[in-house]
């Protein structure tokens, strides 16, 4: 008989165990974005942070052989998911744009702020005159209150820097967090974020400094795994953004792209001509955007909580995407201006409701493909053998309460690694 594995953490009784597995190769499309593998009186074993057993708790029980000192979690009338993934966060900025939101509210908009010197280039004020330490533990304030949401996985973006030494600093800030904080982070390179004021008369020598210094010391450095311009009009253009992207892919870095979030550019068409591994926004995407996507896979990660928080009218066309077959994700875009949010609860809330997504999907967009649109499906986005032991325990009867319960932080218990870091 097989030596059964002295495990170290079980979870167990679980009323819904939500796995969302089998999608670890390639994301969940169409109707199979509704199947998220639910397992009633569920259980999950845990060895040295891996998963080492999933299933019926009864059956998991005969599978393994509970270590002295283990974690013995009792799930019962909760509902666990896989640790979410936020997938497009900007979350090393400092300060914060409360009065240009009371402005927004009486009928300012997002690009005219920007234009006057705001937005944006506000936060890059306040982050390049901000100091190492005081970024971080900003920072790390974010991450403190995304893990105790349910976010165990989160890409962060530099681009409040917009020098070569700021955009490093930002993006080293992003390493020593995740060295230091149990959320793991993703880091992307994203200079070209905005025209910064010294080259407001002349962005294209911005264009070539972000093309020629910037993007080979970041790859020389190994300080980002992915690279994203913000596409759209009166930042970066189509063609400014595709020569962007084009020197980043070179020098090995992935792609990803603000694409049509307010005025339809073709940055949906741009991201899948580029092989890009997201598009993101899309709340102006064309017909051709969403086909062009769909054959080359690329992955929509739609952020309706900053549809919300700019009070446009026009979300991104979800239904459509998931009708023809293009892999949607959901992430929060955490950041001073457009999306205050971190909670991908929250997000999950809104999409249901505006992006038309029911549950099942909603919690597929957060989990394995989120995890898919940062490169890190086989590690994490869903709970099956051999991925790492991150969890979610939500004081909730059923998977649909989440979306249903709007507002109010459900989680109870959170495992990162195999460890309880939140409740227990
Ligand atoms: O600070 O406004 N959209 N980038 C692109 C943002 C929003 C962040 C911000
Ligand atoms: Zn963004």
């Amino acid at each position: 008989m097989a030596v059964k594995p002295v495990i170290d953490l079980i979870l167990m009784n679980a009323g819904q165990l939500i796995t969302v597995a089998g999608s670890s190769e390639s994301p969940r499309r169409g109707k199979d974005m509704a199947r998220i593998g639910l397992i009633e009186d569920g259980a999950v074993a845990v060895k040295d942070g891996v998963i080492v057993a999933v299933g019926i708790t009864g059956e998991v029980l005969e599978q393994v052989d509970i270590g002295p000192g283990a974690r013995v979690l009792d799930a019962a009338n909760k509902v666990v998911l896989p640790g979410l993934v936020d997938p497009h966060t900007h979350l090393v900025f400092y300060g914060s744009r409360e009065d240009e939101f009371e402005l927004k509210v009486q009928g300012a908009s997002y690009l005219e702020i920007l234009k006057s010197g705001g937005g944006i280039l506000r936060t890059v004020r306040a982050t390049r005159r901000a100091s190492k330490e005081d970024i971080f533990r900003s920072a790390c304030k974010w991450l403190d209150q995304m893990i105790s949401q349910g976010t165990t996985t989160a890409e962060v973006k530099s681009g409040y820097g917009l020098t070569l030494e700021d955009e490093l600093k930002l993006l080293e800030i992003v390493r020593e967090l995740d060295g230091h904080h149990s959320l793991d982070l993703v880091p992307t390179f994203m200079g070209a974020h905005a025209i910064p004021e010294e080259y407001r008369n002349n962005p294209e020598d911005y264009v070539t400094l972000v093309m020629e210094k910037m993007i080979p010391a970041v790859a020389r450095e190994g300080l980002a795994e992915f690279c994203d311009v913000f596409c759209e009009e009166g930042v970066f253009s189509v063609d400014q953004s595709r020569r962007i992207l084009c020197a980043a892919k070179e020098k090995g870095m992935k792609l990803k792209l603000h694409a049509d979030e307010i005025v339809s550019l073709g940055g949906g068409e741009l991201a899948a001509e580029l092989g890009a591994v997201s598009a993101d926004h899309l709340m102006a995407v064309s017909d051709e955007g969403v086909s062009q996507m769909s054959q080359k896979g690329t992955v929509a990660v739609l952020l309706p909580a900053t549809t919300f928080c700019l009070m446009a009218k026009q979300y991104a066309p979800a239904r459509k995407m998931i009708r023809e077959g293009v892999p949607v994700a959901l992430a929060s875009d955490f950041n001073p201006g457009s999306s205050p949010v971190n909670s991908l609860q929250v997000v999950m809330g809104i999409a249901c409701r505006q992006l038309k997504m029911t549950p099942a999907e909603v919690i597929s967009a957060v989990t394995i493909n989120a995890a898919h649109a940062i490169g890190r499906a086989a590690d994490v986005g869903s709970i099956e053998k051999g991925k790492k032991a991150d969890m979610a325990v939500f004081d909730a009867p059923t998977y649909q309460y989440l979306p249903y319960r709007f507002g109010t932080n459900l989680v109870e218990t959170v495992i990162k690694n195999g460890r309880v870091v939140i409740g227990g």
